[in-house]
């Protein structure tokens, strides 16, 4: 059906462009500016584009040469995005799963726009689904771009659940330990290292960034390379970034905390750290004491000021609750305070220390020698490198970036966060450096609570952790919504609670309940609280969330009346569709905003330009939100004034801009008017007028407001600013921790200090206990040619690479130790077992010695199930039918390498 068609189509349209007459016609070139749609580097692009004969084609993508994000450079698979939007595989009309057919088919007939949603409104009210029986999945795609549209949406419908597939992969998990320390929670635009200037750069657990490349990131690390800085890479296979090392430590997977606490023993005990900046900048000189249960709690006055000491007194002095001085007390006098507190020191009563001193005391134990054990890497060399490190400025050990993976990888980003800050070098020259949009985000928000009052639109404005906290607020909270209901993640959190069972502390936008919501055995009020219609959009969970046969047997729910897939591809998602909307791709789309430039150190703005009419009869997400609105509760205005409300877009100027767009006939005419409002906006901001606003983002891609130099001067935190954390200092004590502690969490994931926190790859045994002949750890990352699950490894450019070094790309690296005892060898068809559930899945044997011998490491990203994904279908192996559903217990994070994997040739493949 539609592939076939889909396949003739894109024919069609080559044999338009190769027609003698028209080959010989004129050809104009023209350039428009967008962004990559295919990473969250978000990398500005320069777009060719060449009209012959009255057909405009994108013939060549670049990276812009004005942007100082990715400096006119990208990577492959940007490079080659414009075969996403000629891919003869694309969804170019929506479509209707044909009557009598079973979700996973794949057997849909091409309908209207005007049809489908009709389909979708029947269905919504035959079966009265309620909207708190709505559940939105999105993608990063509709996280970044999309976030202000559909956070308005789930309000203005009263949908309170929402999954967003980075959360539990990589922002609540890994980025949320970085930010509880620097308080910067932006959602994949916490940090840009300043690689240029850095003498020494430690990268531990990552690849994604300079060898996976996020172009932003390895044009700064080419940089620092260049410049001689010494790096070291903690990876248990030669990743890319461990090729590039002066020194690559093979580590044994899930044993970096172990790693990363014996570094900070070290560089503790031997005081390889900038103490003034410690004293002044961060909570280390905060005065705590042990509460009845034993564990460290702050100390504070009445007022809940935090106390500080002076080395030659006993006088406990308060500093403001918020700021970033501790060199000035509350009253604005000055104050030295102390890193380690006078002997028998008493406040409010009881013995008091400082948090640096309860830290040493936390990793007295966590020696070097100590780490050996279970990482296999020698103590000298874990010694070396913290002295390393700690004594090299400027030095970076990079934030990291997928989380997921461990137990413990919340606490491992959250100890990298606190090495960095040891060393000072957060928002400096050869350190961490935040964007320029973040900076001028919380500047202003600043500003606003200076004068006493609340910032007006929180999704635009509110930056940081007062950002992560009004996201938790509004969805966990069942008062927000005339029904009651908050989303059913902390339903079910709250029902395993009473029930004295496992639970997660923050599911923020994760997917714990889901599938006890739709088996109807999540109860709220009495009753039970189901989930009965999805929306998904740009998400692919049947391939990126784990395990597969968890989304399929959710998605084949009878208990689900309706399923709708917004997508550009036919992922492995959509064959459990019931209707597929069609999104015209980044580069028929022109955003409906303007943007700050991501994680860019100038402060830049930017957004896309549709550089071609869209090929086929797709449509622009804030339209479809504006529908399904129609249908789901008919408050068109309530969701334009929950965008007013949350975003700061007037609505009576988007209503009026949207009937005059509409009246036009054109296509996507909401998310026109948005934008046309947004330029108005923008411009009225930046002082400028619309057009000259609007020429420049033309002609340049970006509109640059103040470089990094500057901002650092007037904006870094915080040496200038304080931090968005609880008391704007970096936060070496996490009082968010402390009060999930005091509400009942009491693993070791919660401790409120730096602290190991167990991995559990083979229950009862330890790290270092010898593996079964045939057993291995399973690791798994990104490879440089694919995003995400992603189908573009679809694209017949990226395919025909990835093809090239197949056995590299699809292959299970296994070492030759211990795969020639297998008689496994290069090419091999294998079976892979999961040790501890018994998943399983076929794959091929790559035998390499650049993987650890006690490691089996498969790359995480390619092919597709689908048939109608005519390149990528049957490529690699899918690993999410190896990884089981276990998180942790904070965020409800993935703990998908949390176990090990038996090797075996398959039976048929062994001779007789
Ligand atoms: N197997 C596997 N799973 C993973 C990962 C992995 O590498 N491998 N990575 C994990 C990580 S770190 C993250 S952050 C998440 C990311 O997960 P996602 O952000 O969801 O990323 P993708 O899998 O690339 O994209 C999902 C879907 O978006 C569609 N899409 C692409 N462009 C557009 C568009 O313009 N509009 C619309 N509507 N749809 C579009 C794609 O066709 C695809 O079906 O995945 C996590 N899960
Ligand atoms: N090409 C490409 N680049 C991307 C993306 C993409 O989809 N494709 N997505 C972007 C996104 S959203 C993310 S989250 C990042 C992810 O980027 P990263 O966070 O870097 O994640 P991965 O690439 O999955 O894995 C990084 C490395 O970790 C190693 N590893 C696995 N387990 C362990 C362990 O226990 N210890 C140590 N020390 N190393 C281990 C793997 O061998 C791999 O080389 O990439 C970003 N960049
Ligand atoms: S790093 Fe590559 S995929 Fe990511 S935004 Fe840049 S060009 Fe696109
Ligand atoms: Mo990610």
């Amino acid at each position: 059906m539609t592939a076939a068609a889909g396949a003739t189509a894109g024919l069609e349209l080559l044999r338009v462009a190769r027609q003698p007459a028209l080959a010989q016609a004129e050809s104009v070139e023209d350039h428009a500016y967008t962004i990559c749609n295919f990473c969250s580097s978000l990398c500005n692009v320069r777009v060719t584009t060449r009209t012959r004969g009255g057909v405009k084609r994108v013939v060549k993508l670049d990276g812009n040469p004005y942007s100082t994000l990715n400096r006119g450079k990208m990577c492959a698979r940007g490079q080659s995005g414009l075969r996403q939007t000629y891919d003869s595989d694309r969804i170019k009309t929506p479509l209707i799963r044909v009557e009598g057919s079973k979700r996973g088919e794949f057997a849909f007939r091409p309908a209207s726009w005007q049809e489908a949603f009709a389909y979708i409104d029947r269905k919504t009210k035959a079966a009265a689904i309620k909207p708190f029986e709505w559940t939105m999945i999105g993608g990063w795609t509709s996280c970044v771009f999309y976030m202000n549209w559909a956070v308005s949406f789930a309000l203005a419908n009263e949908i309170p659940n929402i999954i967003a597939s980075p959360m539990q992969h990589c922002v609540t998990t890994g980025h949320f330990g970085t930010d509880m320390v620097t308080g910067n929670f932006n959602i994949h635009e916490e940090v840009l290292a300043d690689f240029d200037n850095a003498r020494y750069i430690l990268m531990v657990a990552t690849n994604g960034g300079v060898g996976g490349v996020s172009t932003c990131r390895m044009v700064r690390f080419a940089a620092a390379k260049k410049n001689g800085a010494k790096v070291v890479a903690l990876d248990p296979r030669r990743s890319e970034t461990a090729a590039k090392a002066d020194e690559w430590i093979q580590i044994r997977p899930g044993t970096d905390l172990a790693f990363c606490l014996a570094m900070l023993n070290v560089m503790l005990e031997e005081e390889l750290y900038d103490d003034i900046f410690l004293a002044r900048r961060t909570n280390m000189p905060f005065l705590v004491a042990k509460n009845a249960a034993g564990e460290w709690r702050l100390e504070t006055d009445a007022e809940k000021r935090p106390l500080v000491v002076e080395e030659d007194s006993t006088e406990a002095r308060a500093l403001a609750a918020f700021g970033n001085d501790n060199f000035h007390d509350a009253r604005g006098k000055p104050v030295q305070p102390a890193l380690v507190a006078p002997e028998g020191l008493r406040v409010n009563g009881k013995p008091a220390i400082t948090v640096m001193q309860a830290q040493m005391l936390e990793v007295r134990d966590f020696t070097p020698e100590w780490a050996a054990r279970s990482t296999g890497v020698d103590a000298a060399t874990i010694r070396r490198i913290a002295r390393e490190f700690g004594t090299t400025r400027p030095a970076i050990i990079d934030p990291g970036w997928h989380g997921a993976r461990y137990n413990s990888v919340l606490m491992l980003r959250r100890v990298q966060a606190m090495l960095q800050a040891l060393n000072g070098g957060i928002d400096k020259f050869g350190g961490w450096i935040m964007g320029g949009e973040f900076h001028d985000k919380a500047a202003r928000m600043y500003k606003v609570h200076a004068g006493g009052g609340e910032v007006s639109a929180p999704l635009t404005m509110l930056a940081g952790m007062p950002f992560a906290k009004m996201v938790v607020g509004a969805f966990s909270d069942g008062k927000n919504f005339s029904h009651g209901h908050p989303g059913w993640a902390w339903a079910w959190s709250a029902q395993q609670k009473a029930a004295g069972k496992p639970h997660v502390a923050l599911p923020v936008m994760a997917d714990t309940g889901l599938e006890e919501s739709v088996k109807g055995k999540l109860m709220f009020g009495g009753e039970p609280y189901r989930t009965r219609a999805l929306l998904i959009n740009a998400a692919n969970p049947v391939r990126h969330y784990y395990p597969d046969s968890r989304w399929k047997e959710i998605l084949s729910s009878p208990e689900v009346e309706l399923v709708v897939a917004v997508d550009v591809l036919p992922s492995d998602t959509t064959p459990y569709a019931d209707v597929i909307l069609p999104n015209s791709t980044y580069l028929e789309r022109s955003e409906p905003t303007i943007y700050g430039n991501g994680v860019d150190h100038d402060l830049c703005y930017t957004t896309r330009y549709a550089a071609i009419d869209p090929l086929y009869e797709t449509e622009e997400t804030p339209d479809i939100l504006l529908a399904m609105t129609h249908i789901i509760s008919g408050a068109e205005d309530r969701f334009l004034e929950t965008i007013d409300k949350l975003t700061g877009l007037p609505a009576a100027e988007v209503k009026e801009a949207y009937a005059r767009a509409k009246s036009t006939g054109r296509r996507g005419p909401f998310s026109a008017a948005c934008r046309e409002v947004s330029f108005r906006e923008t411009a009225k901001e930046l002082d400028i007028d619309i057009a000259a606003l609007d020429r420049e983002l033309r002609q340049k891609g970006i509109y640059r407001k103040t470089d990094k130099a500057t901002l650092l001067q007037t904006h870094a935190m915080p040496h200038v600013l304080p931090l968005p954390t609880d008391s704007g200092r970096i936060e070496f004590y996490a009082p968010l921790l402390a009060a999930l502690r005091d509400g009942g969490h009491s693993a070791p994931n919660f401790n409120v200090l730096a602290g190991d926190v167990p991995v559990q790859c083979r229950p009862g045994k330890t790290a270092e206990a010898p593996l079964d002949r045939d057993e291995f750890y399973f690791a798994y990352g990104k490879v440089p040619t694919v995003s995400y699950a992603s189908t573009n490894s679809n694209n017949p450019v990226i395919a025909a690479i990835n093809q090239f070094r197949g056995e590299v790309y699809f292959g299970l690296w296994i070492h030759p130790d211990r795969a020639h005892p297998l008689g496994v060898a290069t090419g091999d068809e294998i079976e892979i077992t999961n040790a501890l559930t018994g998943q399983s899945a076929r794959g091929h044997a790559f035998v390499t010695r650049m993987v650890h011998r006690d490691v089996a490491f498969h790359h995480s990203s390619f092919g597709g199930e689908n048939k109608a994904l005519t390149r990528a279908f049957g490529l690699g192996t899918a690993t999410n039918k190896l990884i089981p559903y276990q998180v942790e217990p904070v965020v409800a994070g993935f703990r998908s390498q949390e176990f090990t994997v038996k090797v075996a040739k398959t039976v048929e493949a062994r001779p007789a």
